[in-house]
């Protein structure tokens, strides 16, 4: 039940809201924030919600992200209205714990990847427009709060390497060009400050470090993570 109802400055908002500890995990494809999460999700207190891929990849039998990566002008605008609806549906899920740390928001699904498509000529301005209604209405009318974003900072290269040794089928078509103009799409919003609002303030953390050496960055500031929300 997502218990939903009208807060104080006229937003809809999840009730019980106001105890509730937000941390939005941010950075490029395959920067990290699957080991990120995991390693958070051993702690007590918090509550992950990761990414729901699963979904944009079976929308009924159809795979979304793998029809936007052939043919993002046909495609784009149906993954990126999927995606902020299951974005939403995240940010409003109901949780019991007092922190939840979810991979990426409705805002990096906005600022990042709608710009991407947009601005690399790969989205139609009308439906580039009606995005931007849509997120401005979400926005303005329902309650998001975010705490604090951690973001994992990566070269596109470290991301290139990782995404090769993954092999999604459907990212197998990413040139290192797409990891750049996302890398700069994350450095232009969430370091320089020169592209859309930050929700929160930002934690960065270098990420181009292999898994074990990840691992000991997030116990280094596993503590700061934590109590920077409080
Ligand atoms: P990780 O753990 O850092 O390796 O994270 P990933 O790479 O599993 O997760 P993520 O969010 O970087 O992306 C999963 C796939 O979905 C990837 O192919 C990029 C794509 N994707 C994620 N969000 C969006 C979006 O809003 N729009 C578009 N077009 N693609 C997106």
């Amino acid at each position: 039940t997502r218990g939903i109802r009208t807060g104080t400055p006229g937003k809809l908002m999840r009730s019980g809201d106001s105890r509730r500890t937000v941390i939005c995990v941010e950075g490029n494809i395959a920067s990290g924030k699957t080991t990120c999460l995991d390693y958070f999700s051993n702690t007590s207190n918090i509550q992950v919600l990761t990414e729901p891929v699963s979904k944009w990849r079976n929308v009924r039998g159809h795979n979304l992200l793998a029809l936007m990566y052939q043919d993002p002008q046909r495609w784009g605008i149906s993954l990126q209205t999927y995606i902020q609806l299951t974005m939403l549906d995240k940010h409003l899920s109901a949780t019991t714990a007092p922190v939840t740390m979810m991979e990426r928001s409705i805002f990096s699904a906005k600022h990042i990847f709608v710009e991407n498509l947009y601005r690399s000529g790969k989205m139609p301005e009308v439906d580039y427009i009606i995005l931007n209604e849509w997120f401005d209405w979400i926005t303005t009318n329902v309650s998001l709060p975010v705490d604090l974003i951690v973001y994992l900072q990566t070269s596109p290269q470290t991301c290139y390497e990782r995404l090769k040794q993954r092999c999604r089928e459907e990212e197998m078509v990413i040139p290192l060009e797409y990891l750049e103009f996302i890398h700069q799409l994350h450095e232009d919003w969430l370091i320089k400050g020169t592209s859309a609002p930050v929700p929160a303030p930002v934690l960065v953390i270098p990420a181009d470090y292999d898994l074990q050496k990840m691992l000991h960055k997030y116990e280094e500031h596993r503590e700061k993570i934590l109590t920077a929300t409080n």
